[in-house]
């Protein structure tokens, strides 16, 4: 008879190539010797320490998938969410740190930009000596990212930006800022513009006060007459489809690490019940707490199962979006809710930041939000079904 085993249910191992388990055992080591030492008390006092790129970066961590001659490992997208599922089991900040660079900046630059564009920036972006960002969303422009404000007008030598980037990852601390904007000189179609630090006009104010992904920091991109040369304009790409071209693989990844975070939830509830005796017996004893813990694992099962699936078809150049908004919206909302049972099953100890089940159950909320939120995939996912679009 196989044997079972509860922490790789349908051997998911076994299904990875050599190069693929190798980059999971790095990031894990690495996520689990240097990032869970510090996560709780960054996360109690709002601090994003940015050499976490560095390390990130020395590791190959960031950009997994660009390849070598532009500092990345050209690996597969199967690798780059095993990379996402082991940071997000430490934190769902820390891997939107490593997305919102890998898949949100690198994958732009590489994929719309021009040669020196890409020797310009990769390299420093995939080493974490820079920093980068990611701005689409507005304070009135979130959900639809069509009805944005900020523009760019063409000058002599090249644009004028003006506008206002809302609840940007990494802003404050960024070096590059990759930010979409309608621009005049291409009939108001939305074009991708690479700015840098510094830039005369430009601001990232830190939004303070989040109570959620609180180890990851998050800004505002202010753009107040940014006089860009000709060189800035991402060249290869206009309209929607550049910044979706991206979410589609940031989206992705996420499905991917709010596994790693409900893996670490259902696997501290099983501890804490076999620990904890009530009523004479150890909690995991109880018919309640079996129940809880065989639905955890059945959805992590069936959800790791279907990354699998998809990062496969990613590699064959053959997923289309709506694939991904299945596992970024199934996966998200299965992870907060065993997050929300893991939460309960620790009793009143679930509250405490020792035993990590609420911050990473906090956490989930922003992420069941950013990158297209629960409902709106579930739109996204209702058109391709009827035919029928019922967003406006
Ligand atoms: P729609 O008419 O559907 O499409 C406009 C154009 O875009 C193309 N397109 C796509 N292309 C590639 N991939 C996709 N997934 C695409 N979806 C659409 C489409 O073919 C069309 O192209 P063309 O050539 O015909 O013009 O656009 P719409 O305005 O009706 O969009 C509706 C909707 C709701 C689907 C879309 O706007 C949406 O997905 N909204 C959610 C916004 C979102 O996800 N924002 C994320 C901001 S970034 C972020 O949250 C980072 S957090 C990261 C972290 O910290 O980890
Ligand atoms: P809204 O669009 O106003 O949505 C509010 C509610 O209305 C939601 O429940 C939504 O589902 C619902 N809703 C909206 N439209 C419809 C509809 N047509 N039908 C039914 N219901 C609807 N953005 C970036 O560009 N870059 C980043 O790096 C980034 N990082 C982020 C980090 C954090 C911590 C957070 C919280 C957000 C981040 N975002 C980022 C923004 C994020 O993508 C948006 O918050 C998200 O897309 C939702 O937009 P919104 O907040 O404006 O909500």
């Amino acid at each position: 008879l196989a044997r079972f085993d509860w922490e790789d249910p349908f051997r998911l191992d076994l299904q990875l190539n050599e190069e693929e388990r190798m980059l999971r055992d790095a990031a894990r080591a690495y996520a689990q010797e240097k990032l869970q030492p510090r996560v709780i008390a960054a996360y109690r006092n709002e601090e994003t320490d940015p050499a976490i790129f560095r390390e990130m970066g020395e590791m190959g961590l960031l950009g997994v998938t660009v390849p070598e001659e532009y500092g990345g490992l050209g690996a597969s997208y199967v690798a780059y969410g095993l990379v996402a599922r082991e940071i997000e089991r430490v934190d769902s900040g820390y891997r939107s740190m490593m997305s919102v660079q890998s898949s949100l900046v690198m994958y732009p630059i590489y994929a719309y930009g021009s040669e020196e564009q890409r020797m310009k920036y990769l390299p420093k972006l995939a080493s974490g000596e820079y920093i980068g960002c990611f701005g689409l969303t507005e304070p009135d422009a979130g959900s639809d990212p069509a009805g944005m404000k900020t523009t760019a007008k063409k000058t002599a030598n090249g644009y004028v930006l003006n506008g206002t980037k809302m609840w940007i990852s990494n802003a404050p601390f960024a070096d590059v800022f990759v930010v979409w904007a309608k621009s005049d000189a291409h009939g108001g179609k939305i074009r991708g513009f690479v700015l840098d630090k510094g830039m005369k006009g430009l601001s990232a104010p830190k939004i303070a006060g989040k109570l959620s992904l609180r180890a990851s920091v998050t800004g505002e991109i202010v753009m107040d007459n940014v006089e860009v040369g000709e060189d800035a304009l991402l060249p290869n790409v206009e309209g929607l489809k550049g910044p979706f071209g991206c979410l589609n693989r940031a989206r992705y990844g996420i499905a991917w690490g709010v596994m790693g975070s409900a893996e670490f939830c259902m696997h501290a509830a099983r501890q804490y019940g076999l620990d904890r005796k009530q009523f004479n017996k150890p909690l995991a004893q109880t018919q309640i707490f079996q129940l809880k813990l065989a639905n955890m694992l059945t959805e992590i099962s069936l959800g790791l199962q279907a990354c699998l699936r998809v990062g496969r078809l990613l590699d064959e150049a053959n997923a289309a979006p709506e694939m991904i908004s299945v596992i970024k919206r199934n996966n998200c909302g299965k992870a907060l809710e065993i997050a929300r049972h893991a939460r309960d099953m620790h009793g009143g100890n679930g509250i405490s930041e020792e035993f990590q089940v609420i911050r990473h159950m906090v956490n989930l909320e922003t992420v069941n939000t950013y990158e297209g939120t629960h409902d709106v995939h579930a739109l996204i996912l209702g058109r391709a079904v009827t035919g029928l679009q019922a967003f406006y």
